[in-house]
């Protein structure tokens, strides 16, 4: 029952922040002096780096990531970009360019263009949209520090407008991830890029701190220390969603490639974790595709963290029929969906909430991953119930602005009047009544 294993899975990340675990009484008895829940610990490094600034992120740092930065060395010098770029492959760098190319079309094709309407001459009404001013984006480190991370935040908020843009990742250097990464920065022409990890990143980036000023709005992945702070800053700044492992549904029929299906499951279970679920109606492939899985994992490099992902978070899903799979996917509300039916089209027609919807036996989910344009930041955990994938429209802002003549003014005035006096407000009442009655000139009497 794929259906009950996934809400556990989606209910133990939620409520795991909440309580004591034996790895957050680890983290945090040293550093606090008492056992802490995620939770906890996050609102107490938030509230500290709030208070305290700057010394309370390099102590953070120096507690959970085990570094000791100098006062130089927190922000990446510019020289230190110039020279990531100069030493990268420059076969990366030309994929990088094709990509971010991919996605900037995308991403301002899809921005929302400003509204007007005009109520017969009487009443003007425009939604405007601006970029928000400055952002920050947050990359995790180790081994998940991906650079199509930072083209699938980066490029968005760029196609946007977004002048100012800051990068938080993890001071640890781990292999040539790192340079990699400070390539891509330089690439996208970020200056701004802060060794600083964890919770203690995000609330840096949400309240400020000596050289560093705070920014509007908090995207990209982490851990759940990052996850639970950016739900501790939000409100004081925007973020894009609170991540949870990464998912994939493929659902298929009887004329799915067991050999593909397969591909786009591992590919999925190779996250560490990430949750591979197929659904098909038509029983052989549920065999077929075990056998397939055996023999594509025996040759993969992540094979360990591959099998673990499908083994504890992994579903094969029998449906009835087509109507089953459907209502499945539905209940389910993936972040990608991969569907490899004899008529995707027809099939994606019912799919009511999905991030991502992937058509055909050609669209494996990687490329939305890497290249194809939209962002692969989108909604886990069932959250595509009611929210969406990363897009430029999320950097803007919208202001609604209007403007009456005398006679709209007049034509309108009644209404607002009567139902100003209902609230009890007689000043706002007054505000229209004047107008309202009022031939004579608009201006300040001379
Ligand atoms: N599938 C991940 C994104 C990613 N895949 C990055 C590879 N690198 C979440 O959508
Ligand atoms: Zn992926």
């Amino acid at each position: 029952n794929a259906n009950a294993q996934l809400t556990k899975l989606r209910d133990q990340f939620r409520t795991e922040g909440e309580i004591v675990t034996p790895a957050s009484k680890k983290l945090t008895q040293a550093v606090f002096g008492e056992p802490l829940s995620p939770a906890q610990a996050v609102s107490r490094i938030c509230n500290d780096v709030r208070d305290r600034g700057l010394p309370a992120v390099l102590q953070y740092t120096e507690s959970f990531d085990k570094v000791k930065l100098k006062p130089d060395q927190y922000r990446v010098k510019p020289a230190e970009l110039a020279a990531a770029h100069a030493a990268a492959d420059p076969a990366f760098l030309e994929v990088l360019r094709q990509i971010q190319y991919n996605v900037l079309q995308f991403q301002s094709g899809l921005l929302h263009r400003d509204a007007e309407m005009r109520v017969s001459g009487k009443h003007e009404l425009h939604l405007r949209y601006r970029p928000l001013k400055r952002i920050g984006v947050y990359c995790p480190g180790g081994a998940a520090a991906y650079p199509s991370t930072l083209l699938m935040t980066i490029c968005p908020a760029q196609a946007a407008g977004v002048e100012n843009i800051v990068v938080c990742m993890p001071p640890k250097d781990t292999g040539g991830f790192s340079q990699d990464m400070l390539a891509v920065c330089h690439e996208l022409k970020i200056t701004e890029v802060f060794r600083f990890g964890g919770a203690q990143a995000i609330a840096a980036m949400a309240y400020g701190v000596d050289g560093l000023k705070p920014v509007d709005m908090i995207v990209g992945p982490g851990n759940q220390f990052v996850a639970l702070a950016k739900k501790h800053v939000f409100g004081q700044v925007a973020i894009d969603c609170i991540a949870g492992p990464s998912e994939v549904v493929v659902v298929a029929d009887d004329s799915a490639h067991p050999d593909y299906v397969a591909l786009d499951l591992i590919a999925q279970a190779e996250h560490s974790p990430g949750v591979p679920v197929l659904v098909t109606w038509y029983e052989p492939l549920l065999n077929e595709v075990q056998v397939a899985l055996e023999k594509r994992l025996a040759k993969l490099s992540r094979a360990d963290l591959a099998r673990d992902s499908l083994e504890r978070y992994g579903a094969f899903v029998l449906a009835p029929d087509k109507q089953g799979a459907i209502d499945c996917v539905n209940a389910l509300a993936p972040e990608h969906l991969h569907i490899q039916t004899r008529d995707p089209d027809a099939f994606v027609e019912e799919v009511e909430s999905a991030g991502a919807v992937f058509l055909g036996p050609f669209t494996p989910v990687a490329l939305g991953d890497y290249a194809a344009g939209p962002s692969h930041v989108l909604p886990t955990g069932g959250t595509a119930r009611f929210s969406s994938g990363l897009t430029a429209n999320d950097f803007r802002k919208r202001t609604s602005i209007l403007r009456f003549t005398r006679n709209g003014l007049k034509e309108i005035a009644d209404d607002v009047i009567f139902l100003a006096n209902k609230e009890g407000l007689t000043g706002h009442a007054a505000s229209v009544e004047q107008r309202a009655h009022d031939n004579g000139p608009a201006a300040r009497p001379k």
